[in-house]
């Protein structure tokens, strides 16, 4: 049974076909597009998938957003250009004719690193740094989706209450001051307008700005790992996304996490399967379910 695994981020959109084994071939990876209209997802998703299709039994979604009943709803429609509704199980289905299945990107993602784990553990976390902060948890070695589809939503927790407002209707939200996109509204001067991309390069040649932004986004990072620690007494927290794999990000978020009290701090690694985390997610959840 050969599965099409489909990735839908803020920034990107990635696809591959996954044998029974998860292995993955024939990644491909395009452009979000900026656009609010359900229609630019739909073509862009069918131009994507478009040399795969013919190859798959079946198709698996990991996808931004809350996703209830194979409805996407963005919690914060920023980061989706505005997009705020997609109905993605029946536009796939109809796109592909196949049977499909979707899942919240992160959730998906913390399933699969969850898998990769060797030692004994039953309770942790996973968070994203990307276009947004998204998480996962595995409660007892069962993945918690929520009544609503919400659980694992850490990045619309709280990390400064005078801080900028959030695309969700919050203020201060974690995601707001960390993110990708956090970074990269906070940058003045010369930085202004570059993507975090483009301020971490800045900040690999010393730009003191670009390291500051940096450290803010880590900063936030750890206080938030500190709080999920106190919450969910979870045994590890795996890092992933472009920013959460980023060279020098996790360390410096090991480093502000070393500034609470011992009780507050956790082990921390980076997402093993990197940046296939979500797309590995969603070929494992689909081997896990028959549909
Ligand atoms: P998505 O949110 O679509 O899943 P990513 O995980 O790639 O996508 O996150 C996108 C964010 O990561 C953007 O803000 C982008 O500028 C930033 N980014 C992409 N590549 C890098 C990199 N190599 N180093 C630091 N930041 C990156
Ligand atoms: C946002 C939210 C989450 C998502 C997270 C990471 C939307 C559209 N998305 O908090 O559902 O998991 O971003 O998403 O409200 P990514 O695009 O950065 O991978
Ligand atoms: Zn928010």
């Amino acid at each position: 049974m050969t599965t099409l695994v489909i990735d839908i981020g803020g920034t990107k959109l990635a696809a591959a076909l996954a044998d029974s084994d998860l292995h993955l071939t024939r990644r491909r990876e395009i452009p979000t597009p900026a656009s609010r209209t359900a229609d630019a997802l739909y073509a862009a998703l069918a131009e994507l998938i478009a040399p795969l299709v013919s190859q798959a039994q079946r198709v698996a979604v990991a996808s931004t957003g809350i996703i209830k009943q194979g409805v996407l709803t963005a919690l914060n429609p920023d980061n989706l250009g505005g997009l705020s509704h997609f109905p993605l199980v029946e536009a796939i289905s109809r796109m592909t004719q196949l049977p499909c299945i979707a899942i919240n990107d992160a959730q998906a993602a913390t399933w699969a690193e969850y898998h990769s784990l060797t030692t004994d553990i039953r309770d942790m976390v996973f968070l994203t740094v990307s276009t947004g902060v998204g998480g996962g948890i595995v409660s007892n070695g069962k993945l918690l989706t929520g009544t609503e589809g919400l659980a694992g939503h850490f990045g619309h927790t709280l990390a400064d209450p005078e801080g900028p407002r959030c695309g969700c209707g919050r203020t201060g939200c974690v995601e707001v001051m960390a993110s990708g996109r956090g970074i990269a509204s906070a940058a003045r001067g010369d930085l202004a307008g570059s993507t975090a991309k483009q301020i971490f390069a800045h900040a690999a040649v010393g730009n003191l700005h670009a390291q500051s932004l940096i450290l803010r986004s880590a900063r936030v990072l750890a206080r938030l790992i500190a709080d999920i620690k106190v919450v969910t007494d979870c045994q590890c927290v795996i890092v992933g996304g472009s920013i959460g794999l980023a060279e020098g990000y996790l360390r410096q978020v090991k480093t502000c996490l070393d500034e609470e009290p011992e009780v507050c701090r956790v082990p921390l690694s980076g997402a093993k399967h990197q940046h296939d985390a979500g797309l590995r997610g969603a070929a494992l959840l689909a081997r896990e379910m028959t549909f």
